[in-house]
């Protein structure tokens, strides 16, 4: 069991559905710790870098458009194998596999507009952080649950 920190966005139509508290909610009563949050409304630049390595992919023009549809909440959570248990309470990128239970199996049925990203691995965090966050922005803290929220 490793603490690692991940990277999970809620996309524009999380936003616009209002459900940035519920999926705050989620990673905060699962037991992991907020340590960066901010709002902002990406640039095509960010967005670009942020999803390179789906560049030469077909729908890479709309997901491009779908992300500069509204302003993102991007986040950092901190924990016992945060990149991993993410992507687990994210569920399958396409909702219509997600299973219920899930962020996306709960909330969504499209695949191009499925609410939240959460970081793929440990270096892929690393990297969606740097890019997103300035270092000073990343706070610390003690969280009174640190040593027995598993
Ligand atoms: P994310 O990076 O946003 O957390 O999603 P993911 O890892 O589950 O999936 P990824 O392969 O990285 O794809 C990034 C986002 O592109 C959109 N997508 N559309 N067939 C399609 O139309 C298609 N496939 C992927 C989704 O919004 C996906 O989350
Ligand atoms: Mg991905």
């Amino acid at each position: 069991m490793t603490t690692e920190r991940t990277f999970i966005m809620v996309k524009p139509d999380g936003v616009q559905r209002g459900l940035v508290g519920e999926i705050i909610k989620r990673f905060e009563t699962r037991g992991y710790k907020l340590v960066a949050c901010k709002m902002l409304w990406p640039g095509e630049d960010l967005l670009k870098k942020h999803y390179a390595e789906l560049a030469d992919k077909p729908f890479f023009p709309k997901l491009i458009t779908y992300m500069r549809s509204g302003p993102c909440v991007p986040m950092v959570w901190e924990g016992r194998e945060a990149v991993k248990m993410g992507r687990m309470m994210l569920g399958a990128t396409n909702p219509l596999q997600s299973n219920p239970g899930t962020i996306r199996g709960d909330f969504c049925i499209d695949v191009g507009r499925n609410i939240c990203h959460g970081s793929d691995g440990v270096e892929t965090a690393k990297r969606e952080i740097d890019l997103w966050f300035q270092p000073n922005e990343i706070t610390k803290y003690e969280s009174h649950s640190k040593d027995w929220v598993y």
